[in-house]
């Protein structure tokens, strides 16, 4: 897509994101190689919760951070406190910026930490530290990021309430439309895999 919008001569920055699981993958290499060789628009952004399902970030990486991977692709790489939606921002409004000006793609590390099991089959008291999460959780965003806006004079209590209320109408919608939907048709098992043509 990125090489596309390059073609065309659109003024577009494509933005993907994966986990610091996928970076390990052979085709994160082959799309910032790819993206490195060709100066696209494209922002690598790896979310690094620590864990890919059961496997911790120490066993993944030979170096250091996932950001160090950037340097063997041609193109700079940053990491930053994922918990901070202001660090995320100001690393993506400048990597947006390269991306525009020519400069082609950025390698963007969200550090943050995955605060539940990988899924309802997944039993994480088997491989880390009830600590260590709960540590965590002192630390997840909607934690310290409310508490700034506190702070900033920016979040007050009525809209801080306000806000829940309307979440919770949206969760609550969605949850008795999901419960209430039919099952789908088997027949469309298939669909959006192949090209359909309409006849
Ligand atoms: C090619 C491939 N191998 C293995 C899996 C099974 N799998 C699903 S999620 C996952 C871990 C992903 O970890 P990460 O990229 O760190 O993402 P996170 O779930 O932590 O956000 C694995 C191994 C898969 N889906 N595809
Ligand atoms: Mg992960």
């Amino acid at each position: 897509i990125a090489l596309a919008g390059k073609m065309e001569k659109k003024d577009f920055v494509s933005l993907v994101t994966f986990g610091e699981g996928s970076s390990n993958q052979g085709d994160f290499h082959e799309g910032a190689n790819f993206a490195g060789v060709h100066k696209l628009p494209v922002i690598f952004m790896v979310e690094n919760n620590k864990y890919a399902i059961s496997v911790p970030v120490s066993k993944q990486l030979a170096c250091e951070k996932v950001s160090d991977r950037a340097i063997g692709y041609g193109m700079p790489g940053f990491t930053v406190d994922g918990n901070d939606p202001l660090a995320v921002y100001e690393a993506v409004k400048a990597a947006a910026d390269r991306g525009r000006n020519g400069e082609g793609p950025t390698l963007i590390e969200t550090v943050s930490y995955r605060l539940t099991p990988h899924s309802s089959d997944d039993d994480d008291r088997t491989y880390r530290e009830r600590e260590e999460v709960d540590e965590a959780k002192k630390k997840d965003s909607i934690v310290t990021f409310a508490n700034y806006l506190r702070e900033q004079n920016i979040l007050t209590e009525e809209i801080e309430t306000e806000m829940n209320e309307e979440i919770n109408q949206i969760v609550n919608d969605a949850t008795d439309y999901a419960e209430n939907a039919s099952y789908a048709e088997a027949e469309s098992a298939m669909k959006y895999v192949y090209e359909e043509n309409e006849e």
